[in-house]
């Protein structure tokens, strides 16, 4: 044995077979003749309004076509800036039948950080909600909004250009897609720097969702007459794979939230008999604490699955013991990863046990080692490193940006992921720490390096750093180190720092706390010791 061995951990389940050179369209509505008329979508926003599996697709055809018509053409980019809704899944899966790449933004980003996105993914065409339209560049782009009622001069509607305007779209031979053209781009700050366009193809994809959900032992057992609560929103991928995808994958319902409201939310639970639910952290927390959940018949609810920040355990605790007859569990994903790196082994078919506070087992089909961060030397079983994952569904790399994909996927073909963990005797996985720079406020990425920039960009500052403080509600909240700038800053105080940054950022991007500092404590290579401010911050 030597220093340079490695130990590569697997899933304990078997590897399976995956039907991963095909489209992701394909793929997805593979079953479509068998499962033609169950339900496939439901509304929960517009009176329950529900499409069946042959219905949906003929809506993503019918957009297709549309799309088709507007000038998209294979690997073009389109951008859809709307909250859960119908349109949004049609959309995302017509521009995966014309080889196109959908990138989903936040619809509560502000102006700037749309266009920001927009002009790195190439999107030309938008679809979105005439409420959102004034957050859009003027000129340059084509912009399709769904309202139905008074819509924005010079925007396109969704209904007639794209669903009462003729014409189908042949999906079986109209475009050659190749399963490594792109089909979404969402963005992620990585392990450093600012947000980048994450590259993922029909490969990748379908590899994801085929290692939680297919085989004769899926990872995620979900059953036809499941019903799959999707409040977390689509343009990210937590929700975007593991709940839409997956859910028509496997031929099951996907009742679309707008937004998380809790009366509505228990209501739906309720009306629907939802018996799959993803959360994040502080979904569980206001569930948990709110009164409102006694009043409510919520024992249809079978699965409940929590990834994208760490859940404490006492809020595990409480919601086991409020939903006793559910499954509870968690999975670890990464944007980057495409974005499922572990799950919990108690959604599988044949289940095994998974320990409270574990991320689950890891997946299918993919390799995971865990590295000292130090030496890069490869660690055994119940050591914490750096966790890297190696498989078809990471990402192809970021967009245009080959430096920063080089530091992320090594030559090796290892992503690395940033994050501390390790893998016990029981294959279960831990995660213990963060080691990169992301903060993680509600589940959504917070990248220092662009509050940071934007803080410099003040003439009144000379210096600031952001590092993540713990949080109740949020997990997480950024907090900045500001030095005056002599010239200009001697008045500058909190309030105006945090104004500053509010007006420039979506809202959980906010700075909760800013603190005056001398100077920002830097490596000799310039860096700021995050570590050092997050001490300093421990104590205060
Ligand atoms: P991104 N526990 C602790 N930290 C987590 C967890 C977890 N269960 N899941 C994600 N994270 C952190 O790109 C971790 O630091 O993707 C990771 O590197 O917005 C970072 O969040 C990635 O943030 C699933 C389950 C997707 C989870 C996801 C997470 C997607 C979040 C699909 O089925």
């Amino acid at each position: 044995k030597t220093d340079t061995e490695t130990f590569i951990f697997r899933s304990k389940f078997p590897d399976i077979e995956i039907p991963n050179d095909q489209p992701l369209h394909t793929y997805c509505f593979e079953k479509l003749s068998e499962i033609a008329d169950r339900p496939c979508l439901i509304d929960g926003s517009d009176s329950d309004r529900m499409y069946t599996f042959a219905e949906t697709h003929f809506l993503c055809r019918k957009t297709a076509a549309g799309l088709k018509r507007l000038g998209v053409k294979r690997k073009d980019s389109i951008m859809v800036l709307l909250q859960n809704c119908p349109e949004f899944v049609f959309t995302f899966m017509a521009a995966s039948m014309i080889g196109a790449v959908t990138t989903g933004a936040n619809p509560h980003c502000t102006s700037n950080e749309i266009k920001k996105q927009l002009a790195a993914s190439g999107a030309r065409i938008i679809v979105t909600e005439s409420k959102y339209v004034e957050k859009l560049p003027s000129e340059g782009v084509t912009i399709v909004v769904i309202d139905t009622g008074d819509i924005p001069a010079g925007c396109r509607r969704f209904s007639s250009e794209f669903i009462d305007a003729g014409g189908d779209f042949d999906v079986e031979s109209e475009i050659l897609i190749n399963s490594d053209d792109p089909v979404a781009l969402p963005f992620s700050s990585g392990t450093t720097g600012l947000p980048k366009g994450v590259v993922l193809t029909h490969k990748n994809l379908i590899t994801s969702i085929a290692q939680q959900v297919d085989g004769e032992n899926p990872n995620i057992h979900v059953k036809p007459n499941d019903v799959v609560i999707c409040v977390l929103p689509l343009f990210h991928i937590f929700s975007l794979n593991s709940v839409l995808l997956c859910s028509i994958r496997s031929g099951c319902t996907v009742l679309l939230m707008k937004k998380f409201e809790i009366t509505l939310f228990l209501e739906l639970i309720q009306k629907h008999h939802v018996s799959i639910a993803l959360v994040v952290p502080p979904l569980v927390l206001a569930l948990m604490k709110n009164p409102k959940v006694e009043n409510y018949d919520l024992s249809s609810i079978r699965m409940v699955h929590c990834g994208a920040a760490p859940l404490g355990k006492d809020l595990e605790i409480t919601l086991r013991e409020r939903l006793p007859q559910a499954i509870f569990g968690q999975g670890y994903g990464m944007t980057e990863a495409g974005p499922v790196l572990t799950m919990c082994p108690t959604f599988a078919k044949h289940p095994f046990p998974s320990k409270s506070g574990s991320c689950g087992t890891i997946v299918r089909n993919a390799e995971i080692k865990i590295i000292d961060p130090e030496t890069t030397v490869s660690l055994r079983r119940n050591h914490p490193g750096e966790i890297c994952i190696r498989g078809e569904e990471i990402m192809k790399g970021y967009l245009n940006d080959p430096e920063a994909t080089a530091r992320t996927i090594d030559a090796d073909g290892w992503l690395h992921t940033g994050d501390i963990g390790y893998v016990d005797d029981d294959d279960d996985v831990f995660i213990v720490n963060r080691l990169k720079e992301l903060i993680k406020v509600k589940g959504f990425q917070v990248p220092p390096a662009e509050l940071e920039s934007l803080l410099i960009g003040n003439p009144a500052i000379s210096d600031a750093a952001v590092v993540a403080q713990k949080d109740e509600v949020a997990g997480e909240v950024p907090v900045a180190y500001v030095v005056r700038s002599e010239r200009n800053g001697q008045d500058l105080t909190e309030d105006d720092v945090k104004g500053f940054i509010s007006k420039q950022v979506v809202f959980y991007k906010r700075l909760h706390k800013v603190y005056f500092i001398a100077s920002i404590p830097k490596s000799s290579s310039g860096k700021i010791l995050r570590r050092k401010l997050q001490s300093k911050l421990t104590n205060n």
